[in-house]
Protein backbone atom coordinates (compact mmCIF):
# COMPACT_ATOMS: atom_id res chain seq x y z
CA UNK A 1 0.00 0.00 0.00
CA UNK A 2 2.96 2.66 0.98
CA UNK A 3 4.48 1.81 -2.52
CA UNK A 4 1.62 3.51 -4.40
CA UNK A 5 2.76 7.32 -3.09
CA UNK A 6 6.06 8.48 -3.82
CA UNK A 7 8.60 10.47 -1.68
CA UNK A 8 8.24 13.53 -3.26
CA UNK A 9 9.56 17.57 -2.05
CA UNK A 10 7.14 20.43 -1.04
CA UNK A 11 8.09 23.85 -0.80
CA UNK A 12 6.76 25.74 2.22
CA UNK A 13 7.18 29.11 3.32
CA UNK A 14 6.03 30.81 6.13
CA UNK A 15 4.94 34.41 4.83
CA UNK A 16 5.96 37.76 6.70
CA UNK A 17 2.95 37.75 8.84
CA UNK A 18 3.57 34.19 9.81
CA UNK A 19 7.17 34.99 10.92
CA UNK A 20 6.32 38.60 12.34
CA UNK A 21 3.05 37.06 14.41
CA UNK A 22 5.42 33.94 15.89
CA UNK A 23 4.12 30.86 14.14
CA UNK A 24 7.22 29.28 12.90
CA UNK A 25 7.60 27.07 15.63
CA UNK A 26 3.89 26.12 15.41
CA UNK A 27 4.05 25.49 11.54
CA UNK A 28 7.34 23.68 11.89
CA UNK A 29 5.86 21.35 13.91
CA UNK A 30 2.49 20.29 12.44
CA UNK A 31 5.29 18.71 9.84
CA UNK A 32 7.54 17.47 12.08
CA UNK A 33 4.81 16.06 14.36
CA UNK A 34 3.48 14.77 11.13
CA UNK A 35 6.20 12.78 10.18
CA UNK A 36 7.90 14.75 7.72
CA UNK A 37 11.72 15.38 6.98
CA UNK A 38 13.32 19.24 7.21
CA UNK A 39 15.91 19.16 4.30
CA UNK A 40 16.25 22.91 3.86
CA UNK A 41 15.48 26.05 5.90
CA UNK A 42 16.41 29.77 5.52
CA UNK A 43 15.05 33.19 6.62
CA UNK A 44 15.41 35.13 3.72
CA UNK A 45 14.02 38.43 1.82
CA UNK A 46 14.35 37.88 -1.55
CA UNK A 47 12.93 40.95 -2.79
CA UNK A 48 10.28 42.07 -5.96
CA UNK A 49 11.76 40.24 -8.51
CA UNK A 50 12.20 36.98 -7.03
CA UNK A 51 8.79 37.15 -5.14
CA UNK A 52 7.31 38.31 -8.45
CA UNK A 53 8.47 35.21 -9.94
CA UNK A 54 7.11 32.83 -7.74
CA UNK A 55 3.52 34.32 -8.15
CA UNK A 56 3.84 34.27 -11.88
CA UNK A 57 1.15 32.19 -13.42
CA UNK A 58 -0.95 35.59 -11.08
CA UNK A 59 0.46 38.39 -12.72
CA UNK A 60 -3.09 39.51 -13.96
CA UNK A 61 -4.71 39.06 -11.14
CA UNK A 62 -6.05 42.44 -9.23
CA UNK A 63 -4.44 41.08 -5.97
CA UNK A 64 -1.28 40.55 -7.62
CA UNK A 65 0.60 43.96 -6.52
CA UNK A 66 -0.66 43.69 -3.10
CA UNK A 67 0.51 40.21 -2.49
CA UNK A 68 3.76 41.21 -3.66
CA UNK A 69 4.10 43.94 -1.60
CA UNK A 70 2.82 41.78 1.39
CA UNK A 71 5.08 38.85 0.72
CA UNK A 72 8.31 42.00 0.88
CA UNK A 73 7.18 43.17 3.54
CA UNK A 74 9.77 41.10 6.10
CA UNK A 75 11.36 37.46 5.84
CA UNK A 76 10.02 34.69 4.89
CA UNK A 77 10.73 30.96 6.38
CA UNK A 78 11.77 29.00 3.27
CA UNK A 79 11.91 25.34 3.61
CA UNK A 80 11.78 21.74 2.00
CA UNK A 81 10.32 19.18 3.70
CA UNK A 82 10.39 15.77 2.12
CA UNK A 83 8.23 12.45 2.57
CA UNK A 84 5.19 10.44 1.37
CA UNK A 85 3.10 11.94 -0.84
CA UNK A 86 4.08 15.31 0.59
CA UNK A 87 2.86 17.59 -1.91
CA UNK A 88 -0.55 16.73 -1.34
CA UNK A 89 -0.45 16.00 2.41
CA UNK A 90 1.46 19.27 2.54
CA UNK A 91 -1.72 21.39 1.13
CA UNK A 92 -3.61 19.14 3.58
CA UNK A 93 -2.06 20.45 6.02
CA UNK A 94 -2.11 24.38 5.22
CA UNK A 95 -5.71 24.32 4.73
CA UNK A 96 -7.70 26.07 1.86
CA UNK A 97 -5.93 29.95 0.42
CA UNK A 98 -8.89 31.28 2.03
CA UNK A 99 -8.60 30.82 5.39
CA UNK A 100 -11.98 31.45 5.96
CA UNK A 101 -12.74 28.26 3.91
CA UNK A 102 -10.16 26.35 6.07
CA UNK A 103 -11.43 23.87 8.01
CA UNK A 104 -10.30 24.08 12.04
CA UNK A 105 -6.90 21.84 12.51
CA UNK A 106 -5.07 23.23 9.52
CA UNK A 107 -3.14 25.87 9.66
CA UNK A 108 -4.94 28.33 8.24
CA UNK A 109 -7.89 27.47 9.38
CA UNK A 110 -5.99 27.91 12.94
CA UNK A 111 -3.84 30.78 12.34
CA UNK A 112 -5.34 32.89 9.74
CA UNK A 113 -8.36 34.67 8.41
CA UNK A 114 -8.20 37.05 5.64
CA UNK A 115 -6.90 35.46 2.35
CA UNK A 116 -4.22 38.52 1.74
CA UNK A 117 -2.33 37.34 5.34
CA UNK A 118 -2.89 33.31 4.77
CA UNK A 119 0.62 33.32 6.96
CA UNK A 120 1.80 30.41 4.39
CA UNK A 121 2.56 28.77 1.26
CA UNK A 122 2.68 24.94 0.05
CA UNK A 123 3.34 23.83 -3.51
CA UNK A 124 0.68 22.62 -5.29
CA UNK A 125 1.68 19.80 -7.92
CA UNK A 126 4.91 17.86 -7.46
CA UNK A 127 6.18 19.94 -10.65
CA UNK A 128 5.35 23.45 -8.88
CA UNK A 129 7.67 22.39 -6.03
CA UNK A 130 10.23 21.23 -8.08
CA UNK A 131 10.39 24.62 -10.04
CA UNK A 132 9.76 26.55 -6.63
CA UNK A 133 12.29 24.57 -4.45
CA UNK A 134 15.11 25.89 -7.72
CA UNK A 135 14.09 29.25 -7.22
CA UNK A 136 14.53 29.58 -3.71
CA UNK A 137 17.49 27.13 -2.98
CA UNK A 138 20.76 26.46 -4.74
CA UNK A 139 21.71 23.40 -6.02
CA UNK A 140 22.94 21.49 -2.96
CA UNK A 141 20.86 23.53 -0.40
CA UNK A 142 19.16 20.82 0.57
CA UNK A 143 20.12 17.88 2.80
CA UNK A 144 20.04 14.21 2.32
CA UNK A 145 19.96 12.49 5.42
CA UNK A 146 17.64 9.52 6.92
CA UNK A 147 15.67 10.86 10.25
CA UNK A 148 16.18 8.48 12.89
CA UNK A 149 12.25 7.98 13.37
CA UNK A 150 11.98 6.84 9.83
CA UNK A 151 10.96 3.07 10.69
CA UNK A 152 8.63 4.56 13.23
CA UNK A 153 7.27 6.83 10.74
CA UNK A 154 6.88 4.57 7.44
CA UNK A 155 5.99 0.57 7.70
CA UNK A 156 8.16 0.24 4.61
P1 LIG B 1 -0.11 30.14 -1.82
O1 LIG B 1 0.60 30.17 -3.13
O2 LIG B 1 0.14 31.32 -1.00
O3 LIG B 1 0.11 28.84 -1.11
O4 LIG B 1 -1.63 30.18 -2.15
P2 LIG B 1 -2.49 29.09 -2.88
O5 LIG B 1 -1.66 28.25 -3.80
O6 LIG B 1 -3.26 28.37 -1.84
O7 LIG B 1 -3.46 30.00 -3.73
P3 LIG B 1 -3.18 30.93 -4.99
O8 LIG B 1 -1.95 30.48 -5.73
O9 LIG B 1 -4.47 31.01 -5.74
O10 LIG B 1 -2.91 32.36 -4.34
C1 LIG B 1 -1.61 32.81 -4.09
C2 LIG B 1 -1.66 33.83 -2.99
O11 LIG B 1 -2.41 34.98 -3.38
C3 LIG B 1 -3.16 35.46 -2.30
N1 LIG B 1 -4.51 35.77 -2.76
C4 LIG B 1 -5.19 34.81 -3.43
C5 LIG B 1 -5.05 37.01 -2.48
O12 LIG B 1 -4.40 37.86 -1.86
N2 LIG B 1 -6.31 37.26 -2.91
C6 LIG B 1 -7.05 36.34 -3.61
O13 LIG B 1 -8.21 36.64 -3.97
C7 LIG B 1 -6.49 35.07 -3.86
C8 LIG B 1 -7.25 33.99 -4.62
C9 LIG B 1 -3.13 34.37 -1.33
C10 LIG B 1 -2.34 33.39 -1.77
Amino acid sequence: MSSEHATEQTFIAIKPDGVQRGLIGPIITRFEQRGFKLVAIKLTTPGKEHLQAHYADLSDKAFFAGLIEYMNSGPICAMVWEGRDAVKTGRTILGATNPLASAPGTIRGDYAIDVGRNVCHGSDTVENAQKEIALWFKEGEAVSYKAAQYGWVYEK
